[in-house]
């Protein structure tokens, strides 16, 4: 035997020596238990009432301020015909593209007056509504939507970050921003809006993640409008609501009665207010409806009946409005007339300021995405380039272009 080599008997021993306690003959198994589990946080608190919160017809809107109530009216009313405005532009050739927001002016209107002046709006495609409501010109917060390269607004002057394209893609900014501000000291809070849709992306996730675990001054304002394109809610989640997610996050969820001003601007000042006194963030969840197509471009009575649009009709934000002021004596006929004029002054200003042909060179499309441009981006430039050219002569040759 080598020096390495063990007997029998010792490899027998050293194995028993190695073996675990369930292994030895005659030892009882005691396993150590684990330290006690308990929940980090109670979520009891963080679920949302199983109810939509209203204000409108119910007993709490004795204690609404009348002049609140009627500078929301009249915002309501202006966003009405702000939409109806920029669809008929879309008609006309002047908006490549219009996501209405009508039947969801009560969620547009909420969030923008919800804000202080230092705070930022972190707004969708669809909500170009509340950007006005804050204040944008109405014009320039069409200006991405005529094809434009740029936002049209300085974001920094407004506190309003772009119109985002990419779903949800605006979350984490928002998060980023708010969590920034707080690092600085800064008294600023982020309300950051996305559709039902959106709520399904990476980046809805990411960011309330962040939210939470940083407590970060900022609201999500989530409009469950039923449908993404032409997806409905039921195929977007099976979650018992979409506030619910809150609660996975560490965060309180809301229900909120979307198509009641009232009640979403109570909700949304409740979370705005709670971030920054450095609660931490708020998942809101607006119930409302898209009355209107996708965009311009979308035939809704493809994926869903007259009857579903008719009952939320009902349940008009205008009217619920309109019901509770008229019923309080806040408004009569006067008082109806001169919000519908002051809205068809804005449109008329809308319609001769688009009027104007913009100046657009489709080659800015390829400035300002890299400090270096791509490859990619440089092969995509000279294609369109060689398309401009080419249409360009079509035009010129005329006829004998065509015919070739
Ligand atoms: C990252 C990304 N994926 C897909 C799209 C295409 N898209 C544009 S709008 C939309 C539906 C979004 O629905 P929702 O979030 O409910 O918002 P809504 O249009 O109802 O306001 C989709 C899938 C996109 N813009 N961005
Ligand atoms: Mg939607």
């Amino acid at each position: 035997m080598g020096p390495y080599a063990r007997s029998h008997e010792e490899v027998l021993a050293l194995k028993k020596s190695s073996m675990t306690v369930q292994e030895r003959p005659g030892a009882a198994y005691r396993p150590t238990p684990p330290p006690a589990w308990k929940p980090r946080t109670d979520p009891a608190p963080l679920l949302p009432d199983p109810e939509p919160y209203r204000v409108l017809g119910t007993d709490a809107a004795a204690g609404a301020d009348p002049e609140l109530l009627l500078r929301l009216y009249a915002e309501l009313v202006r966003g009405r015909r702000y939409n109806a405005q920029a669809t008929a532009l879309t008609k006309q050739g002047r908006l490549a593209v219009y996501p209405s927001s009508t039947g969801q002016e009560a969620c547009e209107v909420a969030a923008a007056l919800a804000l202080e002046e230092r705070d930022w709006l972190f707004p969708s495609y669809r909500d170009t509504l509340a950007a006005v409501a804050r204040g944008l010109d109405p014009a320039q917060a069409l200006t991405l939507l005529r094809g434009d390269w740029h936002t049209g607004y300085d974001p920094y002057e407004h506190r309003i970050a772009p119109l985002s394209t990419p779903l949800a893609t605006q979350l984490p900014h928002a998060v980023g921003l708010a969590h920034a501000a707080r690092l600085k000291g800064d008294d600023v809070v982020a309300l950051a809006m996305v559709g039902d849709g959106g709520t399904s992306e990476g980046d809805f996730h990411e960011a309330l993640n962040f939210a939470a675990v940083w407590q970060a001054p900022v609201v999500f304002l989530v409009q469950n409008n039923g449908f993404a394109i032409s997806v409905p809610l039921s195929k977007q989640t099976a979650a018992p609501s979409l506030a619910h997610k809150a609660v996975g996050y560490g965060m309180p969820g809301r229900l909120v009665d979307g198509n009641d001003v009232a009640a979403v601007h109570e909700v949304l000042g409740e979370a705005v207010a709670r971030a920054r006194r450095g609660g931490g963030p708020t998942l809101v969840e607006a119930i409302t409806y898209r009355i209107d197509a996708h965009t311009n471009a979308d035939d809704a009575t493809r994926y869903r009946g007259d009857s579903e649009v008719e009952a939320w009709r009902e349940h008009d934000p205008i009217r619920l409005m309109e019901t509770e002021l008229t019923g309080r004596g806040l408004l009569d006929e006067d008082g109806v007339r001169s919000a519908a004029e002051a809205a068809e002054t804005m449109a008329a200003q809308l319609r001769e300021r688009m009027n104007a042909d913009p100046v657009l060179n489709p080659m800015d499309l390829f400035e300002h995405v890299y400090a270096e441009q791509t490859s990619q981006l440089r092969e995509q430039a000279a294609q369109l380039r060689a398309e401009l050219d080419a249409e360009s002569g079509e035009g010129a040759q005329g006829a004998e272009g065509d015919a070739r």
